[in-house]
């Protein structure tokens, strides 16, 4: 990066404000413009600059690039799988919009670097659901899975039509202790933990041996920093990125090791249906070829993590 500044949109969602903590420590406080729709924690607003943003509106979007000399955005702002369902509309409206706006920026010139999300709900049910490769059947059926290809798609076109430097990869469920995800099918791998210490049992919103890709946010964090980083191939790739899987039933006998007498109960509702329709695991071969991806995190390592920072921060 030059002199220029690093802009985050959808800064207080659960990967946008660590990736600011993680981006500030890299290239400096204000070198980092954290920007949402609404406020965020006062850590995240006063350790550096935090603009409010609307990122359906382009002229809003322009006006925080010009005031800050922006050069590279990470694009986070979105509604997530079972928000998305609820509002289809909006969350087209958000999740696409704002990417073309960011695109056409990056197009007129205002921007030399661009990051953006996409997510294993590119994937359907007539995808390959095992080792799902990188370029095969992509037809889903969520309002987000679908706005998520029609964004790759978009990327795909900017980057061969114009030469714009857009990069992405397809997160998978992420965990953290320090942001609660929000409206997702993967929330779940995150409630388990909080509810495994605040009432020593948690009821399951999907079924026992459902298995999906899951992520720690750090190699979540990693994942995209070093992607932008590296010198990767021509061609555009939202890359598979994976981790680790397990299904409600695996994660619970990992947190069993630390607490004896958690108990784990199955009421699947709506949401198991999104879970069926995506991938148990992903072939992230292309990402280790083309910029050495690697995580850090299995299932194991991240329930040490997780409960240990949570009982931590609720003593
Ligand atoms: C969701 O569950 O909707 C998200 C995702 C897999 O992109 N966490």
């Amino acid at each position: 990066m030059n002199n220029n500044s690093i802009l985050v949109i959808g800064a207080c969602g659960q990967i946008g404000s660590e990736l600011v903590f993680k981006l500030r420590a890299i290239y400096g406080n204000d070198k980092v413009i954290a920007s949402d729709i609404k406020n965020g924690s006062d850590e995240l607003m006063q350790n550096g600059v935090f603009e409010i943003l609307d990122a359906t509106y382009k002229g809003a979007i322009l006006q925080i690039i010009k005031k800050h000399n922006v050069s590279e955005v990470y694009l986070m702002a979105a509604m997530v799988s079972v928000t998305a369902e609820k509002y289809p509309h909006n969350a087209w409206d958000l999740n696409i919009n704002s990417l073309l706006y960011v695109l056409e920026l990056a197009q007129e010139g205002y921007l030399k670097k661009v990051f953006w999300p996409s997510s294993i709900a590119v994937f359907g049910k007539t995808t390959p659901n095992i080792d799902t490769p990188q370029i095969t059947i992509t037809e889903p059926s969520t309002v987000y899975g679908i706005s998520k290809l029609a964004g790759e798609r978009w990327c795909a076109y900017y980057k061969a039509k114009y030469g714009i430097d857009v990069r992405s990869v397809r997160y998978p469920g992420i965990i953290s202790w320090k942001t609660p995800p929000g409206g997702g099918t993967t929330d779940y791998a995150v409630e388990i933990y909080h509810k495994a210490l605040s009432d020593g049992s948690y009821d399951c919103f999907l079924s026992e041996d459902t298995r999906l890709p899951m992520m720690y946010m750090d190699d979540a964090i990693d994942a995209t920093i070093s992607l932008m980083d590296a010198d990767l191939p021509n061609d555009f790739a939202s890359y598979n990125i994976s981790a680790t899987d397990f299904t409600p039933k695996e994660i619970a006998e990992s947190i069993k090791k630390q607490i004896p007498d958690f108990s784990i109960n199955y009421s699947p509702d709506f949401r198991q249906q999104i879970a069926d329709s995506w991938p148990e695991n992903m072939d992230d071969s292309q990402a280790k070829k083309d910029w050495n991806w690697k995580p850090n995190f299995d299932l194991e390592k991240m329930t040490e993590t997780m409960l240990e920072n949570l009982r931590l921060i609720k003593e």
